[in-house]
C-alpha cells in the first residue's frame, strides 16, 4: 500500500444527477396512494425504471402488473411516468379500474405535439428506441401517423406519402447530439421536415448529459448509477464515452462495481440517471472511498428548481382525506 497513499484519488460528482421533477412526481404518487388508500396499489409497469426504487415500493405494498388485465376489478392503478396510449385508458375504464395518472407532464406534452400533428395529418416521425414503454404510449396516439425513427442509421427506411407534410418528435430521453446528427439526416432527405414546437428531449436529460460531458473529459473512469432498462441512465454511457471518457459503465449500485475498472485510474467520474434515488449515489462514494477516493469535488452545470403537482385523481383525494 505505502506509495499508493500518495497518488491523488479523486471524484468529480456530476450535478445535476438523479431524480428529476416527473420521477419525484411518479414516485412521491405511489407513496401518497399507499398513505391514503392502502396496500396493495398496483402500478402499471415499472413506474420508473429503476430496481431499487420498484423494490423499496413493492415492500411497502405496491404490485407491479405488465397490464390493467392483471389487476382486479374496480382496484386502484397507477400509470407509470412513461406514459400509456389511449387504449390503456379504454382498458381501465372497462375493467372499472380507477386510475391515477403519473405519466409526467413533459412526456404528455410530446402526446399533444403527436395529436395536434396528426390532426393536422402530418407524417410523424418519431425517433426514439424501439419498444421503449414511451415511445409505445406516444405512438398509440396516432399509430396511423407514426413511424419511429431509431437512430441516424435508420433514416433510409423513412417513408413517407407527402415529402412536403413531415414532422418530426421524440422521445424525452434521447442523447442530445445522436438526435441531432438524425435530424440532419432527415432534413438532407426531407427538405421541409417540420420541427417541434419546443425540445423534447426534456430539461433533465439535457442537463445531466451537459453535466456528465464536463466530467468526463477529466475522468479516467465514468461510473453512471441507473438500471440497464433506463434509457436516459444508457444514454449518460454514451455521453460519457463520446466526450473522452476512457471507460464508463452503467451499474445499479456500489456491489456491481468492478475493482479492475479502477485499475491506474486517479480521477474517476460519477453521476446518476433520472429515476436514481441520491443513496445509491452515496453507496459509490463510499465504495470508492474505502478504496482511497476519499476527495469528492462536485462540478454543477446548472441549478434545478422545477417541481410539478402530483397528479390532479390523487390531489383531490388527498384534500378530502385532509378535511376530514
Ligand atoms: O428509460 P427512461 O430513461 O425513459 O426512464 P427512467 O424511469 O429511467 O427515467 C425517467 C424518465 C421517464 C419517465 C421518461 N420521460
Ligand atoms: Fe419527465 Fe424528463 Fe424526467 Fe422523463 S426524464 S420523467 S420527461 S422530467
Amino acid at each position: 500500500m505505502g506509495h499508493m497513499s500518495a497518488i491523488a484519488r479523486r471524484i468529480l460528482l456530476a450535478a445535476p444527477r438523479g431524480y428529476c421533477a416527473g420521477v419525484d412526481r411518479a414516485v412521491q404518487t405511489v407513496e401518497k396512494a399507499l398513505e391514503l388508500y392502502g396496500p396493495p396499489i398496483y402500478v402499471r409497469k415499472q413506474i420508473v425504471h429503476n430496481k431499487h426504487v420498484v423494490e423499496t415500493l413493492e415492500k411497502r405494498g405496491a404490485i407491479f402488473v405488465e397490464e390493467n388485465d392483471e389487476v382486479p376489478e374496480g382496484a386502484i392503478v397507477i400509470f407509470s411516468a412513461h406514459g400509456v396510449a389511449p387504449t390503456v385508458h379504454e382498458e381501465a375504464r372497462r375493467r372499472s379500474l380507477r386510475t391515477i395518472d403519473a405519466t409526467c407532464p413533459l412526456v404528455t406534452k410530446v402526446h399533444n405535439e403527436a395529436k395536434r400533428f396528426a390532426r393536422e395529418d402530418y407524417d410523424i416521425l418519431l425517433i426514439g428506441h424501439e419498444g421503449h414503454e414511451e415511445v409505445i404510449g406516444t405512438t398509440g396516439e396516432a399509430p396511423e401517423h407514426i413511424q419511429l425513427v431509431d437512430g441516424p442509421d435508420d433514416v433510409e427506411n423513412v417513408q413517407v406519402r407527402d415529402p412536403a407534410k413531415v414532422a418530426w418528435l421524440s422521445q424525452t430521453t434521447l442523447s442530445v447530439d445522436e438526435t441531432n446528427a438524425t435530424v440532419a439526416k432527415l432534413r438532407e432527405r426531407f427538405p421541409l421536415l417540420v420541427d417541434p414546437p419546443s425540445d423534447d428531449i426534456c430539461y433533465a436529460t439535457q442537463n445531466r448529459q451537459t453535466a456528465v460531458k464536463q466530467i468526463a473529459k477529466e475522468a479516467q473512469l465514468v461510473i453512471v448509477v441507473g438500471s440497464t432498462n433506463s434509457s436516459n441512465s444508457k444514454r449518460l454511457v454514451e455521453v460519457a464515452l463520446e466526450a473522452g471518457a476512457d471507460a464508463a459503465y452503467l451499474v445499479d449500485k456500489a456491489e456491481e462495481i468492478d475493482e479492475a475498472w479502477l485499475e491506474g485510474v486517479t480521477t474517476v467520474g460519477l453521476t446518476s440517471g433520472a429515476s436514481v434515488p441520491e443513496v445509491l449515489v452515496r453507496g459509490v462514494l463510499e465504495w470508492l472511498a474505502e478504496r482511497g477516493f476519499t476527495e469528492v469535488e462536485e462540478v454543477r452545470s446548472a441549478e434545478e428548481s422545477l417541481m410539478f403537482a402530483l397528479p390532479p385523481e390523487l390531489r383531490r383525494d388527498l384534500r378530502v382525506a385532509s378535511a376530514r
